[in-house]
C-alpha cells in the first residue's frame, strides 16, 4: 500500500475476534464484507503474536479481494509483517507518535478515545487518522456495563475534527439513536450472528 487511505468514508468497521464467532470466522468476515463493512479491524486478544500473524495472513487477502482497509488492534509488529493498512491503539497502548514511526506515514492510525478531552488531545498532537469514541453503550465485550450513551455520542461526532468510529454494545436496535453523522465499529452484534452480512446491512445508515 503506498497512497494514503482516506479514513472519510469509513461507515461501518466489524471488529473481528475469532472467539466471537458463532459461524466459521472467515465466513463471518466474507458475509460482513458482503454486507457493506468498509473498515476491518482484527481484534484477537487470546492470541500470542505467531498465531495472530498466522490469523491475519489469512484475513489480509479477503480485505485486499474486497477492497477494505485491514487495521491491526495494538501491534505494530503484525501490521508490519502482513502488510496491514494501519494499527488502532488505545490510550494505554503505544503511544500513536511511536505507531507512526514505526509504520510510516502512509498507514492508518486509529486511536480510542473516552472523553471530549482525550478526543481534543487526539486531534490537537495530530498523529491518529481517525478516533474511536465510546463505550456508545453497555457492553459484555469489554466489560463496560455502563456506556456514554447517545448524546455523548453526538456531542463527540460534533466536537470532533477527525473521522469518528462510535463503539462498544452497537447493535440493529440501537444504530440510529447514535445519527448518521457518526461511522459505528461493532464486534458482537456481528461476529455473534448467524446473518453477518444481514446485520452488517442493517448497521450502515
Ligand atoms: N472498545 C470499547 S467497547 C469495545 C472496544 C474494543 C468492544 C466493542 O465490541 P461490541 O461487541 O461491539 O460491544
Ligand atoms: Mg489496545
Amino acid at each position: 500500500m503506498t497512497a494514503p487511505l482516506s479514513p472519510s468514508r469509513f461507515h461501518l468497521c466489524l471488529l473481528l475476534s475469532r472467539s466471537l464467532c458463532r459461524l466459521e470466522p472467515l465466513e463471518v468476515l466474507d458475509r460482513a464484507l458482503q454486507g457493506g463493512v468498509d473498515l476491518v479491524q482484527l481484534r484477537e486478544k487470546e492470541l500470542a503474536t505467531a498465531p495472530f500473524l498466522d490469523w491475519a495472513l489469512e484475513v489480509a487477502p479477503r480485505c485486499r479481494q474486497a477492497g477494505v482497509p485491514l487495521i491491526i488492534n495494538d501491534q505494530v509488529d503484525v501490521a508490519l509483517a502482513c502488510d496491514a493498512d494501519g494499527v488502532h491503539v488505545g490510550q494505554d497502548d503505544l503511544p500513536p507518535r511511536e505507531v507512526r514511526q514505526l509504520l510510516g506515514k502512509n498507514k492508518l492510525i486509529g486511536l480510542s478515545t473516552h472523553s471530549l478531552e482525550q478526543m481534543e488531545a487526539a486531534q490537537d498532537s495530530g498523529w491518529a487518522d481517525y478516533l474511536g469514541f465510546g463505550p456508545a453503550f453497555p457492553t459484555a465485550t469489554k466489560g463496560y456495563t455502563a456506556g456514554l450513551g447517545p448524546d455523548a455520542v453526538l456531542s463527540a461526532s460534533l466536537f470532533c475534527r477527525l473521522p469518528l468510529l462510535a463503539i462498544g454494545g452497537i447493535t440493529t436496535e440501537n444504530r440510529e439513536l447514535l445519527g448518521s453523522r457518526v461511522g459505528v465499529a461493532v464486534s458482537s452484534a456481528i461476529c455473534g450472528s448467524e446473518r453477518p452480512e444481514e446485520v452488517a446491512a442493517r448497521l450502515r445508515l
